[in-house]
């Protein structure tokens, strides 16, 4: 079975690394219900912990992204050194302009100048959190926008984001990056400030090189192409950063490749032919929230998700593809790339895993480990941290 993964499929796949976010831990829900689940952390320490537990189990998940004001803590450098202590790194820091009233009009677009200082001022605490947390990059999603036309004046809206995005990007360091996320809609319905990938490159050219674009795989209009996106971006050198996770409808924040495996891995051939797996340049994060299933076992099954749609993808066979579309011979490319799709790579990553000294099953390995039936124990009492806690 191993035969199927080459030596150098296996020394890249030694090489995936998948961000996890410190969110997906915490409870969350719909607008509807948010289900509280026993043994829920409840500080970013017990989120980091649990975080943990999918590296151990994967060897895939070596860094927790942070989400600020809701991971915030009085030492920074504590909550690093006991991730260090826990197997894991600090990741990405998203900033967080959705939740307070002032923002109701806008953050970094705000017609008020006090109003986007105090966002800009958000921002570059989110800095001053990175050089504790030793993250590279400040992610940028911003929830601003209109619900009815005539409501607000799209293009000034734009003038001011640059302006703000650029008082932001100076206060970088040279190792600092910044990644600006887009999405289509929500919270706001008719306009969203920067709604799709050229509105983001479009801001993030104008800033610099440490300036890129975040393509949440949840973001887009059903039917989008989004592997073509995630080409033309790595074509531009812009590509700075992935959330995954699947949708059916909205952005559902579902486990990464269960809606759509044939996404996932039509995305992945794009990565791996644009040269941006492994890349360091190229964040792998998980962007979810799980509602109703258990949340450690659902990011360790995401991040497997990753890791067999990239095997699948290493898998084409780039030289047969080569020879039929060089031949303009449709059915041949299209079966080639089907056969990559289609072989079953499950056993050959369980003996990969073996041969590091991982459970060949890792899901089966959590439930045995008693690490739940640990912290449904202990964790009593409390305020359980949740989406937004
Ligand atoms: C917005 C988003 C963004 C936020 C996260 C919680 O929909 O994808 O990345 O930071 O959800
Ligand atoms: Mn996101
Ligand atoms: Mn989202």
């Amino acid at each position: 079975m191993s035969s199927q993964l080459t030596p150098e499929i296996l020394s890249t796949l030694e090489r995936q690394a998948i961000e996890v976010p410190s969110w997906a831990y915490g409870n969350s829900g719909t607008r509807f219900k948010v289900f509280t689940t026993p043994g829920t952390p409840r500080d970013p320490f017990e989120k980091i912990a649990d975080a943990a537990q999918v590296h151990r189990h994967t060897g895939l998940a070596p860094a927790v992204a942070l989400h600020i004001p809701w991971d915030r803590v009085d030492d920074f450098g504590s909550l690093r050194d006991f991730a260090v202590e826990q197997g894991v790194e600090l990741g990405t820091v998203n900033s967080n302009t959705f939740q307070d009233d002032d923002y109701k009009f806008g953050a970094l677009t705000h017609e008020d100048e006090r109003i986007r200082r105090k966002a800009i001022d958000h921002h570059l605490e989110c800095i001053d959190v990175m050089h504790l947390t030793g993250s590279r990059d400040l992610k940028i999603w911003l929830a601003e926008g209109s619900n009815y036309p005539g409501q607000s004046d799209m293009r000034a809206r734009q003038d001011r984001l640059h302006e703000s995005l650029e008082a932001i990007y100076a206060r970088l360091s040279d190792d600092q990056r910044l990644v600006l996320e887009y999405k289509f809609f929500e919270p706001a319905f008719y306009h969203t400030d920067v709604p799709d990938w050229g509105t983001s490159y479009a801001q993030v050219a104008a800033l610099g090189d440490r300036a890129m674009v975040c393509l949440d795989t949840g973001h887009h209009a059903p039917g989008t192409n989004i592997e073509f996106i995630v080409m033309q971006l790595l074509r531009l050198g812009k590509l700075g950063s992935f959330d995954f996770n699947s949708r059916f409808y909205a952005d559902d924040d579902l486990m990464v490749g269960a809606a759509d495996p044939f996404q996932l891995f039509r995305i992945l051939v794009e990565v791996i032919r644009g040269g941006g797996l492994g890349h360091p340049d190229v964040t792998f994060m998980l962007d979810q929230c799980h509602n109703v299933e258990a949340k450690i076992p659902g990011q360790i099954r995401s991040v497997l998700n990753v890791q067999e749609m990239t095997a699948r993808a290493l898998l084409l066979d780039g030289d047969a593809l080569a020879a039929a579309r060089a031949e303009n011979d449709v059915l041949t490319a299209n079966e080639v790339f089907m056969d990559a799709f289609y072989t079953d790579v499950r056993p050959a990553l369980a003996e990969w895993r073996e041969a590091r000294g991982l459970s060949a099953d890792p899901m089966g390995a959590y439930a045995q480990s008693g690490y739940q039936q640990r912290i449904e124990a202990d964790r009593i009492g409390g305020t359980q941290a949740g989406w937004g806690a």
